[in-house]
């Protein structure tokens, strides 16, 4: 399998997260990527390219422009503005405010983040767009005819909605590449979201849409990250309604429980009979993830790797998310492998 990877992902590399009151180093970080490099080519899984630059307007199928722009010069307004630290919303228009964009940084920020934890740094625009680049090179090599490849992401991109940045996500990848693949004369794709946390940004671009369907399986959000998206009652709406598929589960989930929800996802899937999929692989799934509480252990994600591939279908996986960062990489390609059978 082709993998894309952008050594400009280290771009991205703030020095905090606003994590349980505190501002510690981010569990989203450079040596992230660099593990699941290494281990592409511990096991030889294929070629390895940088990726080609897109234009913009593939970014802007997805993404409002003014968002775009704020992510590009937010660092060095905040920098301008004599702040000492790394910018960090901490306003909101919260309900039964103005849905007005500020001038100032500080308040555009809070109009354009959904959530604290992610700090905009030097570089942090320019690992974004590299980390699309990576997505949309993956999906060209399809269109050249690949049955499958794999975009090592990073930044991830799936809690990025048109107009939002947040959960260590600033531009949402697999859903510029599900759209390019909508653009190149795909009637249907699915996107599916096995990263750990519900992917609200996928689903909010996709949800009044029936050409894009979207599933996701991940933690409940009554108990876990982006808690006010991803419950099983969110179905789609207006031509979308029924393309919407949550799978919220709860603390210490199995991989006997998850599998049964991937089956049921899969099912789904086939019925909807889409001309391409689009994986977002994130394995903080991981019985030893330090954010998250399911409880799946490396052998399995070889598993669901196999039972993706019994779908039969081409099959783009984009890289989301995984903190367990010793075992990002064999858990990452463990699911690549299963793919193909090895
Ligand atoms: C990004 B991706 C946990 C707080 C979680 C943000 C998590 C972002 C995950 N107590 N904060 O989906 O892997
Ligand atoms: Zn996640």
């Amino acid at each position: 399998m082709l993998t894309v990877f952008s050594e400009k992902h280290a771009l991205r590399d703030s020095k905090t997260e606003l994590y349980g009151g505190q501002l510690v180093p981010p569990f989203e970080c450079p040596v992230r990527a660099e593990h699941i490099l290494q281990r592409v080519r511990d096991v030889s899984l294929g070629e390895i390219i940088a990726p080609a630059s897109f234009d913009i307007d593939r970014v802007t199928r997805i993404h409002d422009p003014a968002f775009l722009r704020f992510l590009e010069t937010c660092w060095s307004e905040w920098a301008a503005s004599g702040y000492k630290g790394e910018a960090i919303a901490t306003c909101w228009p919260a309900r039964g405010m103005q849905l007005r964009i500020p001038d100032h940084v500080e308040g555009r920020l809070g109009y354009y983040a959904l959530a604290a934890e992610t700090a905009i740094s030097n570089g942090t625009w320019e690992a974004a767009r590299a980390s699309v680049d990576v997505a949309l090179t993956a999906q060209a090599a399809m269109g050249d005819g690949a049955r499958e490849a794999f975009a090592l992401c990073r930044p991830p991109g799936h809690h990025a909605a048109a107009d939002m940045f947040g959960g260590y996500c600033f531009i949402n990848n697999a859903a510029v590449a599900a759209q390019a693949f909508i653009d190149q004369g795909a009637s249907r794709v699915s996107l599916l979201d096995v990263d750990f946390h519900h992917g609200n940004g996928s689903q909010a671009i996709f949800y009044d849409r029936s050409d894009v369907q979207f599933l996701s399986l991940h933690g409940d959000p009554r108990d876990a990250f982006p808690h006010f998206l991803g419950y099983a009652d969110e179905t789609g709406k207006g031509k979308g309604e029924g393309f919407n598929h949550n799978y919220p589960m709860g603390p210490g989930t199995s991989f006997k429980t998850w599998g049964e929800a991937l089956a049921d996802a899969c099912g789904k899937i086939a019925h909807y009979a889409p001309d391409a999929l689009v994986i977002s692989l994130g394995v903080d799934t991981f019985e030893h993830d330090p954010i998250s509480f399911f409880k799946l252990a490396s052998d399995d994600f070889k598993r669901y790797g196999a039972t993706i591939a019994g779908l039969n279908l081409p099959t783009l996986f984009v890289m989301e998310g995984g903190y367990a960062v010793e075992e990002i990489g064999i858990n990452a390609v463990n699911v690549l492998q299963g793919f193909e059978g090895r």
